[in-house]
């Protein structure tokens, strides 16, 4: 008898705690889907006190509260309604015979209610954590995989970082098995990058309809260096979930998930992202990677280079990459009128302030006579910069509507700063600006007196 007894009850306490346990995960998970998965506004403040199992475990007395009681009969429906919703979600947690039937219960006790504003910072603390450990390189892996329609871009007049890191992307995501994959660059390629691997892929027009799920901004400061298109869609949120790739250190904080590296360039970035994440890697994707590389650090010349940098285009020549054809093509391929341009613009050449700052420009009538496009001048704010005794470059360039201006650095001068007096942004050792409906002359001016007071 006594041996029957203990057999009773060591079962009923075995029950018992099973009750305990169902009804504590049912709390929980309740408690969660309340601040998570409910749409309705009322549910939200809306507080799990306490849950008790009937024997048989097939209904469940759940005890709530509320912050604001007058809500109370709209909180009740709402929870009715939502009912059969929890219901379904908990019976394909808990995997019982029966799925328990929920049956709210106001919860009147006060000293419970007084315990209200503690619970709920918890459960949102516990919430919060959970995000937390999430790191953003996973939520962005996360965002991809979940995504159907992703749109790639970057900043206006590409370069080869630019360019390379949306190719690159386009690939990666092609690899991973993504049908809808948009990749816009409305510019006109430069000669110099129409080697790269899936340029016939990218689109220049984009329809009112495109209407992505995720888009990726790659390369990009700013909102204002995208294309007016690209950032009115941003502003209109019309680009769904918005990651932002970079590695500028002047930037504006923008995006929703934003992987953000002191990198040489956002195609060390993405190559450190791909052994992270395990994003698929090929031929392809190395060569675009390792001319974003190449690009941004002036073929390994510039102070952005580092070990890290030479490791990785070691790394990459593990892949159909030649470094000498890269090179060739991206620095050393120009057009006649480019040469003939280079001439004219070298001719503006002034010095100032003892020879510390030089200046060039290039008008309209320039690029006219030449025949040159204004991407042939990459890179000519270097003959300011490569003269002897020189700690600030300028290349001005007068376009239809706009004076634009390169800014260079020697001597760890910060150009970015300048730049951004005027609404410009970039690199401490080099920077851009924009000055809409100004003179050429007008432009100058401006950003010569913001540079005197360097030399001053
Ligand atoms: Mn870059």
């Amino acid at each position: 008898m006594t041996l029957m007894m203990t057999l009773r009850i060591g079962m009923n306490k075995e029950k018992e705690r099973r009750l305990l346990r169902v009804g504590q995960t049912i709390h929980n998970e309740l408690s969660l889907m309340l601040l998570k998965d409910t749409k309705d506004p009322v549910l939200m403040d809306v507080t799990v006190t306490g849950v008790k199992m009937a024997q048989d475990l097939r209904g469940a007395k759940v005890f709530y509260s509320v912050l604001d009681t007058a809500q109370k009969e709209r909180v009740q429906r709402s929870l009715g309604r939502a009912a059969p919703f929890f219901q379904g979600k908990i019976g394909q947690l808990l995997q019982l015979r029966h799925t328990p039937r929920l049956y709210f219960v106001f919860d009147e006790t006060p000293e419970k209610s007084a315990r209200i504003n503690e619970i709920v910072n918890e459960t949102k603390r516990d919430r919060q954590r959970e995000q937390m450990q999430m790191s953003t390189e996973q939520v962005l892996a996360k965002r991809i995989s979940e995504a159907e329609h992703i749109l790639l871009c970057c900043h206006r007049k590409p370069d080869g970082d630019a360019l390379g890191s949306v190719l690159a992307m386009m690939q990666i995501l092609k690899l991973t098995g993504k049908r809808q994959i948009t990749a816009w660059v409305p510019d006109e390629i430069p000669p110099t990058l129409s080697f790269l691997p899936g340029v016939d892929d990218l689109v220049t027009e984009l329809e009112m309809t495109d209407a992505p799920d995720m888009t990726i901004i790659l390369d990009t400061a700013s909102p204002g260096q995208l294309h007016d298109e690209m950032a009115q869609r941003l502003r209109e949120q019309r680009l769904g979930h918005v990651a932002v790739i970079d590695h500028h250190d002047r930037y504006e904080d923008f995006g929703h998930t934003v992987v953000r590296r002191d990198a040489s360039a956002t195609g060390q970035v993405l190559f450190d992202l791909i052994g992270e994440l395990i994003w698929p890697m090929d031929d392809t994707i190395a060569l675009c990677l390792y001319a974003a590389i190449v690009a941004d650090t002036g073929n390994f010349r510039f102070g952005n280079t580092s070990k890290v940098t030479f490791e990785t285009a070691a790394r990459l020549m593990a892949f159909d990459v030649k470094p000498a054809d890269v090179s060739k093509r991206i620095f050393d391929t120009f057009t006649l009128s480019r040469q003939r341009l280079l001439g004219k613009v070298t001719d503006t050449l002034e010095l100032f302030h003892d020879g510390r700052y030089a200046r060039l420009y290039c008008t309209r009538q320039m690029l006219d006579e030449t025949g040159a496009s204004a991407q042939d001048l990459e890179g000519f704010v270097n003959i300011g910069r490569n003269v002897i005794g020189v700690e600030v470059a300028v290349l001005y360039t007068e376009t239809d509507d706009a004076a634009k201006a390169s800014l260079r650095a020697n001597n760890g001068l910060d150009v970015a700063a300048i730049a951004a007096t005027l609404g410009g942004g970039g690199h401490k050792a080099a920077a851009g600006l924009t000055q809409k409906g100004v003179s050429l002359e007008d432009a100058m001016n401006r950003l010569d007196a913001e540079i005197a007071k360097l030399f001053s």
